[in-house]
């Protein structure tokens, strides 16, 4: 079969990478990896030699195809690996997790501008900005009606794994990041997100990334 390749950005910062590459990994999915610089020439030369038309990353190729848009990949893969059940097998649930993954790639501006993804790092915020704020409500209130109405089977927003939990885990970090207070259940869901196997290893990476002499 044809390899897949994703192009991911830097992992402590690039949060629409650790998407598509959390859902494949955490699937089992085979894939290579490449490890684009952001914010460098090269970054924009590379993307432009061997990925265009896209032009931010993630981006994925498989043989002569190329995806591009972190859902969109997360699709193209659930499409093409039907087996690894990427989205709930319940029609129900699906709608529920496509419409909260699509509120996710569309929204929550304030949130991912104040306070954006650096898993390792460790910061202060003494108060939220009322639109901040009403992001991270939204947010714990998608969670609360997933677990509640879906959760039962596991720990994840919809019982097992889904894209759903992927398009989340760059939220679950900023919540630690930054020391957000969320409610009970809201944490726990953190805690699943950082304990998924897959999470650990890019976590790992983003430390190797960030601290290179450790
Ligand atoms: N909507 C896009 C957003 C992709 C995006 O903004 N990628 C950032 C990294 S997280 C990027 O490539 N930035 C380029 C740069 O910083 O030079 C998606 O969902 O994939």
């Amino acid at each position: 079969m044809t390899s897949l390749i994703l192009a991911v950005g830097n992992k402590n910062l690039s949060s629409w990478s650790l998407r598509p590459w959390l859902a494949m990994k955490q699937a089992g999915i085979p894939f290579e990896e490449v490890n684009l610089k952001m914010r460098t020439p090269a970054f924009r030369d590379t993307l432009a030699r061997d990925y265009a038309p896209a032009r931010l990353v993630p981006v994925l190729r498989h043989g002569d195809r190329l995806v591009w848009e972190s859902l969109a990949i997360c699709e193209y893969v659930a499409e093409t690996f039907p087996d690894a059940k990427l989205w709930p097998a319940d029609p129900v649930a699906r709608a529920f997790a496509r419409a909260i993954a699509a509120e996710m790639h569309a929204g929550f501006g304030a949130l991912r501008q104040a306070l954006p993804m650096n898993i390792c790092g460790q910061f202060e915020v003494p108060g939220l900005a009322p639109d901040v704020r009403a992001d991270v409500d939204r947010i714990v209130d998608l969670w609360r009606m997933a677990r509640d109405r879906f959760g039962a089977g596991g720990s994840l927003l919809f019982g097992q794994f889904s894209i759903a939990d992927a398009m989340y885990a760059p939220v679950a970090t900023r919540f630690r990041t930054y020391g957000i207070d969320v409610p009970g259940f809201a944490a726990e869901y953190v805690e699943a997100i950082y304990a998924l196997p897959a999470m650990k290893v890019w976590i790992t990476d983003a430390e190797r990334e960030t601290q290179p002499d450790r």
